[in-house]
């Protein structure tokens, strides 16, 4: 059983075993939480993640952390949907990045992850319709991972998080 943890800060201060980045397809790093986990992790991330693209809308894949403070050992790279008005199949591509990246988890063996709110910053994404994904797609997947920590940046975002967990 996967336990949901709702939590207020930065990810890059987090104490897991994976990392999820929000990025785009060149997986080179970027802007918003990208860029603070680039800045955190130092170039090596950039350079692996340069190795393994493009990553298309939906899909995850992993590097090392690099410098990222133990007990962090890998950055799991997914992309989001860029949000146009929601009938572009948007639901579905937010849905597959927690799902692809908890396989991606699987694979790495990694009993801990924490997730950003992905997509609902510069990719325009609303962020109480990205909550309730985040949460029914964490729970819809089949995971060995126990602890999946969702990390909100500001305190609407914290509590539109915890209202998708207790729906
Ligand atoms: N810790 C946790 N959450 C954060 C942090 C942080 N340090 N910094 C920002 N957020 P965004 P996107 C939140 O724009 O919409 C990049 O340039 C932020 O408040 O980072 O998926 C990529 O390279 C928001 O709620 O990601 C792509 O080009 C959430 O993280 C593009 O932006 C996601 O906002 C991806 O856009």
């Amino acid at each position: 059983m996967t336990d949901i943890e709702v939590v207020l800060g930065d990810i890059t201060a987090e104490d897991v075993d994976a990392i999820v980045t929000a990025a785009n397809e060149s997986l080179l790093g970027g802007g918003g939480v990208d860029g603070a986990i680039h800045r955190a992790a130092g170039p090596g991330l950039a350079r692996a993640g340069g190795a393994l693209a493009p990553c298309d809308p939906g899909d995850a894949k992993a590097t090392p952390a690099f410098a990222l403070d133990p007990p962090v050992r890998h950055v799991i790279h997914t992309v989001g949907p860029v949000w146009e008005g929601g009938t572009y199949g948007e639901d579905d591509t937010l849905a597959s990045c927690y799902r692809r990246s908890l396989e991606v988890a699987d694979e790495l063996g990694a009993s801990s992850v924490a997730f950003p709110a992905i997509a609902t910053g510069v990719y325009g994404f609303p962020p109480e319709r990205a909550a309730r994904i985040a949460v029914a797609a964490i729970r819809a997947t089949p995971t060995r991972v126990q602890r999946v920590r969702l990390v909100a940046f500001d305190e609407d975002a914290r509590d539109l998080l915890l209202d998708a967990l207790k729906g």
